[in-house]
């Protein structure tokens, strides 16, 4: 009985709405049904343009002053103060520009909308104008590519003297090693023919070359300050990309083959833990690090140790070598530490470390 009820009830539900629909329709007999834009259309059309520009431009001042802390701090290389300036000049003209034809695109498109009897003038074109719009845009970006191109062939000339530093990088999933020239300044002969992990040996160092024995393999890279340090780049397996954000460097490790990049590192990681944009950014992350710690806690309440999660550490900054090629699953784990120090502290650092016939004489029969 209840079940015919709820039909009869929803039915009668049903034919309601229908009539409703019905009448909706009627009292809209009289409306403007026509495709084509009348003059209430356009006049909303019109103001929404000049609500877009301002919105736009709202935001992007808004971005700015919220969140231009994210940014890199000052260069820590020779070299990218030359960068820093390149960009800054190329984030200048397009902001310039942008602006400026973003607000006559929109403030136009208000200006000349739709308008009942007003026909659009048919103007075919203007020599004048067209010379113009092409050739500023021409001298302009030449100027910015030509100006590029030069600090380009600057920055990868590389000549090497005694005095430099010879640092190899080896990419391979998921991981950086690092390998240091050693008394010689000679990197040894290496090839991914010769890798033998069984021997200890994963660079595929020869140990057979005589400029190999004192090559130093480290998973942490040292640099003395105000040296310049020229690495070359290997990969084992895919394409990798040495990415030194703090320093302005970039270079693709490309299975096969070698590349070379070199900087002159100019601030101690010292001397940027204590730069002003430095402390802000780690206060930042130590603020939000601190918050996820209680969340933590509070989740861990009650849990047995071993199914406790574990507390996040303080941050220290510190230079970094990342992977900048999506190389596969753990990419995003790709790092190496790199630290600038006084020629003093780089010396002590590495006469510590094992050369590579030290750590491999065991499983080889070094002549
Ligand atoms: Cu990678």
């Amino acid at each position: 009985m209840t079940a015919i009820l709820t039909i009869i009830v929803l039915v009668l539900i049903t034919i309601a709405i229908w009539q409703m629909v019905k009448i909706f329709d009627l009292s809209q007999m009289n409306a403007d049904r026509s495709q084509v834009a009348n003059d209430k259309d356009n006049n909303i059309n019109g103001y929404l343009m000049i609500m877009f520009v301002i919105f736009i431009h709202v935001l992007t001042v808004v971005s700015f002053w919220k969140w231009s802390d994210v940014l890199l701090p000052e260069s820590a290389s020779e070299h990218g103060v030359l960068t820093d300036k390149l960009l800054a000049i190329s984030f200048a003209v397009i902001f310039f520009v942008q602006t400026i034809t973003q607000i006559l695109l929109h403030y136009f498109a208000f200006k000349y909308r739709g308008e009942k009897g007003k026909k659009a003038l048919f103007y075919a074109d203007n020599n004048k104008l067209e010379i113009i719009w092409t050739v500023i845009p021409v001298i302009v970006l030449a100027g910015l590519i030509i100006s590029g191109l030069f600090a380009w062939n600057d920055i990868t000339s590389i000549t090497k003297t005694d005095d430099d530093l010879e640092i190899e990088l080896y990419a391979q999933q998921f991981g950086w090693q690092a390998r240091y020239a050693g008394q010689d300044n000679v990197l040894g002969d290496a090839n991914v023919r010769l890798i033998n992990i069984d021997k200890a040996n994963a660079l595929g160092v020869d140990v057979n070359d005589p400029n190999a024995q004192d090559d130093i393999i480290v998973q942490e890279i040292h640099l003395p300050v105000g040296k310049k340090a020229i690495f070359k780049m290997r990969s084992q397996d895919v394409l990798h990309s040495a990415y030194m954000p703090h320093f302005r460097q970039q270079m693709n490790c490309v299975p096969g083959q070698v590349t070379e990049f070199a900087f002159v590192p100019t601030i101690t990681t010292k001397e940027m833990r204590e730069n002003e944009t430095i402390v802000n950014k780690v206060n930042k992350i130590n603020e939000i690090r601190l918050a996820n710690n209680e969340k933590i806690a509070k989740e861990n309440r009650g849990l047995p140790k071993e199914e406790q999660m574990p507390r996040l550490e303080p941050y220290e900054f510190d230079y970094l070598l990342l992977c900048n090629k999506i190389c596969g699953k753990s990419h995003y784990n790709m790092q190496l530490k790199i630290i600038v120090e006084t020629q003093e502290e780089y010396e002590n650092w590495i006469k510590q470390q094992k050369t590579f016939k030290e750590s491999v004489a065991v499983n080889y029969e070094i002549n």
